[in-house]
């Protein structure tokens, strides 16, 4: 052992021993019981940056502690390496994607294992290898067969400036996310994913998910949006035809002044027809096609419409009611109609007020502050309802199926529910990802690659130009196939696959990532599988979550997994800032992985951000914390190096405990044990279990000040420390343990368990009087104060019977010695 922490020797020294040793290697053994800790996945942009060291830095040490504790630990890492930045860089700059690619791989896994992550290498993954990516087709093959992807023509987010169709989720404030220029619609076949038929199933096992954050559960809710209403269908007067729409508030039925069709809307065309409508109808529908949902829907924007000459008879009242087009009425949603009641919604009220249209108000508020024959803005709360026939006097909320079951006899309406869940859009008209393994025959119509030829292989033989359409359509080699089904001429599929397909079953492939005959064996993963820990950032709380629970029930249903659902527990790590802000190329505030492993080494790194916040807060980086880390570290090496030094390697292991400093001692090592324990294992803090180490480091460095020192306590101490360091400090604590004379690395050593006795307190006997007579003697804690032992006392069995019946007026405490309690 050095005098000095030479941390970059040390590093160097164990990774490289890791790595020949394969001290990570994980295989399955049913007699061990098994632990699945995962991290979402990078994308090998090249470099590392903060939010990953701490993602892994989490799952590291729970990985590290659950082998410590004798679980038989599954912690594998890969890339998610298909996606659109690989394309980029080809056009930009001439590289392959594929090359761009593996490079870029190749970089990150070195950081990684500059990290001193425990990761079995053996398993690593890459969803643009051919071996990975063939059996992401083989799955999409058998989602086609169970009827869930089905081709549609849509209009769709187009990106002008990525030539690429966008997920809603990909149009931020409507632009594109990736590159920020305004979206625009255009219509294109595409591939959807059934994902609408799990919905229900998504939203009601969120309840069995008891280890996911709360709020992580409500954003999948509100995503999933489940509405409880009523379809209700209005006669178009003058026609045949009938309007239905769908409304939450069937109760307000009576105060529906006017109806709203999106645009789109199939009757629109058909009735403005020939009329003088039809000229203001046509250019209003034009202009909405330049706008996306977001901007339509968005509660500030000032609204349009536009009168289509037609009305519509309530059904409650056969009052005739105009019909209008806006585009705040979606026609992906519910019917593509509404019934609009002003008085009660906020956009119709908006629209009534900006059209001049009447307002009757139907639930009325005993609010003194809230005139509903006046309103300023919609009334939306509980109320009375008012002007609506036979309904009036009832509460509103009652109102809603008393009505809705009106509505049914009568044969114009009935319950319905909606959901805001789209199916999922798979398809991208992008090179850098997994060809959609399907072709398209004449005579066949769409027919799946036949599972022998898979994978289907990207060309190499295409142009990155940036323009027009998918680069694979320059290929020569690759449209032209025959058809699987009848033998003659058909075109391959030309779209990719969205890269969330990619990672919504890279957790499985895990299990089994050399299977060559099936994407992974049902042994592997029911051995494996569920994921017992998944830790990611919450930007992926919706989409990747979502759709990778989509794949695992989907799967499921195929008999290929045994669980519905994949990640038993989630926890979703905190953003790392710097100075109040996220830690951004844009705002140049960011501190790279690199630098501080070069300047401090990686357990440094791994300490100061596993010390400076608990994993699901927010992180601040403080130059003087990781200087603090690192000066712990060498204090601890400076503890080591000292004992070793003086009393040698090796020594004896027995200890025996011979006055108050060593009982001290030994109660502070093992209350941190305690502590540490159970704050790793509990909730993930493992900012105070490393402060709780701390602090017995101060109480060793204390101890050590005595004269003479009990050298088989303090190795035993020492031994413990390091042992309780690994999981965050691994490097470090790997070389202090061979200076303590270990020959097998630190890595399966099995974690400390806490000697209870020497957490108990020395007893010492008290009496116990009642007014001033001897009644009993009691043994408690010693160094209790006067109301802890007034507690103690009064809560003893011996003393709850003496006092039984008795009226206590006061109670005399004088502390290691006596309690008087004065009756009545
Ligand atoms: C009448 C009404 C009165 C409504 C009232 C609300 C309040 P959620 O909860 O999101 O399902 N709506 C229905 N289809 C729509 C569409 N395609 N585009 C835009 N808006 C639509 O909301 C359902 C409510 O949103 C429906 O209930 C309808 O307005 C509107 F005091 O009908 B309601
Ligand atoms: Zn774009
Ligand atoms: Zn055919």
């Amino acid at each position: 052992m050095d005098e000095r922490y030479e941390f970059k020797k040390i590093e160097a020294k164990w990774q490289k021993y890791w790595e020949e040793n394969d001290s990570f290697r994980t295989v399955e053994n049913p007699d061990k019981e098994k632990y699945y800790v995962l991290e979402m996945f990078p994308y090998p942009s090249g470099k590392l940056h903060m939010g990953h060291v701490r993602n892994y830095s989490i799952g590291d040490v729970v990985a590290r502690f659950k082998t410590m504790q004798g679980y038989n630990v599954l912690h594998p890492m890969g890339f998610d390496s298909f996606g659109l930045p690989a394309e980029n860089a080809a056009i930009k700059h001439g590289v392959e994607p594929s090359t761009w690619t593996w490079d870029n791989i190749h970089e990150m896994e070195a950081q990684l294992k500059q990290l001193g992550l425990s990761y079995d290498w053996n398993r690593e993954v890459q969803t643009c290898n051919p071996e990975y990516y063939k059996w992401m087709q083989w799955i999409f093959i058998q989602f086609f067969k169970k009827g869930l992807a089905y081709k549609k023509e849509n209009p769709v987010n187009w990106c002008p400036s990525c030539q690429t169709v966008l997920a809603n989720e990909q149009v931020v404030d409507g632009c594109c996310e990736r590159c920020h220029t305004p979206v625009g619609k255009k219509n294109l076949s595409q591939w959807y994913f059934k994902i609408t038929d799990y919905a229900d199933r998504l939203l009601a096992n969120l309840d069995q998910l008891e280890g996911w954050p709360s709020k992580v559960k409500t954003m999948q809710e509100n995503w999933i949006g489940k509405s409880h209403g009523a379809n209700i269908r209005f006669q178009i007067a003058e026609t045949d035809l009938e309007l239905e729409v769908y409304t939450t508030r069937a109760d307000t039925l009576f105060g529906c002044t006017y109806m709203v069709m999106a645009p789109e809307h199939p009757y629109v065309l058909q009735l403005v027809e020939g009329t003088e409508y039809e000229q203001p109808v046509k250019e209003y529908i034009d202009r909405c096609q330049h706008m996306n949902e977001i901007e339509r829907t968005s509660t500030t924007n000032e609204k349009t419409g536009v009168y289509i000459g037609k009305n519509a008879v309530n059904p409650v009242n056969g009052k005739e009611v105009p019909i209008f087009i806006s585009d705040y009425v979606l026609m992906g949603y519910g019917t593509g109609a509404i019934m609009a009641v002003p008085a009660h919604d906020q956009r119709d009220f908006d629209f009534a007020k900006k059209f001049d249209l009447e307002i009757i108000p139907v639930v009325d508020t005993e609010d003194p502050s809230i005139d509903v024959n006046d309103l300023k803005e919609a009334f939306a709360a509980e109320g009375t309802m008012i002007n609506s026939g036979k309904f009036t006097g009832m509460n509103n909320r009652e109102a809603i199926p008393a009505m809705i079951e009106w509505l049914a006899s009568e044969g114009i309406g009935e319950k319905k529910v909606n959901y805001k869940l789209r199916d999922w859009l798979i398809s991208r008209q992008r090179y850098w990802g997994t060809p959609i393994p399907m072709i398209y025959c004449q005579e066949c119509g769409w027919v799946p690659e036949k599972e022998e030829n898979l994978p289907v292989l990207l060309p190499t033989d295409v142009e990155f130009t940036g323009k027009g359409e998918s680069p694979l359509t320059t290929s020569a080699t690759f449209a032209d196939c025959t058809c699987p089904r009848c033998g003659k001429k058909a075109k391959r599929e030309m779209d990719t696959m969205d890269t969330f397909l990619d990672s919504s079953w890279y957790f499985l492939r895990y299990c089994d990532p050399k299977n060559e005959k099936e994407a992974f064996a049902r042994e592997k993963t029911d051995y494996w599988m569920n994921v017992d820990q998944y830790i990611g950032g919450v930007e992926h709380a919706i989409l990747h979550l979502m759709y990778a629970r989509f794949f695992q029930m989907a799967l499921h249903d195929l008999g290929l997994v045994r669980d519905e659902e994949p990640f038993a527990n989630l926890l979703t790590q905190g953003m790392v800032n710097k100075d109040g802000h996220k830690m951004s190329k844009s705002l140049g505030n960011v501190v790279s992985p690199e630098e501080i492993i070069d300047k401090y080494g990686a357990d440094t790194a791994r300490l100061f951000i596993l010390f400076a916040a608990p994993p699901e807060k927010e992180l601040d980086w403080s130059d003087a914390g990781v200087e603090g880390s690192y000066r712990f570290l060498g204090r601890v090496w400076r503890l080591v190096y000292d004992f070793v030094a003086a009393n040698g390697a090796i020594g004896e292991e027995k200890f025996q405990i011979r006055g108050d400093e060593d009982k001290k001692l030994n109660y502070k090592l093992n209350e941190t044990i305690k502590r540490v324990t159970s704050d790793i294992s509990g909730r993930f803090n493992f900012n105070t279990a490393i402060s709780a180490i701390m602090e017995l480091v101060n109480e060793m460095y204390r101890y050590n000040k005595q004269k003479e020192i009990n050298v088989p306590l303090m190795r035993h101490a020492i031994t413990e420390l390091v042992t309780m360091l690994a999981p965050f400090t691994p490097h470090i604590c790997e070389e202090m343990w061979k200076a303590l004379g270990h020959e097998e690395s630190l890595v399966k050593v099995a974690w400390p368990v806490c000697d209870e006795s020497a957490l108990v307190k020395d007893e010492i006997t008290i009496i116990v009087q009642i007014n001033g007579k001897l009644k009993e003697r009691l043994s408690v804690p010693s160094g209790l104060s006067k109301d802890e032992l007034e507690a103690a006392v009064t809560g003893s069995e011996e003393v709850g019977e003496l006092l039984a019946g008795k009226n206590v007026v006061k109670t005399i405490v004088v502390p290691g010695k006596l309690v008087n309690f004065v009756v009545k």
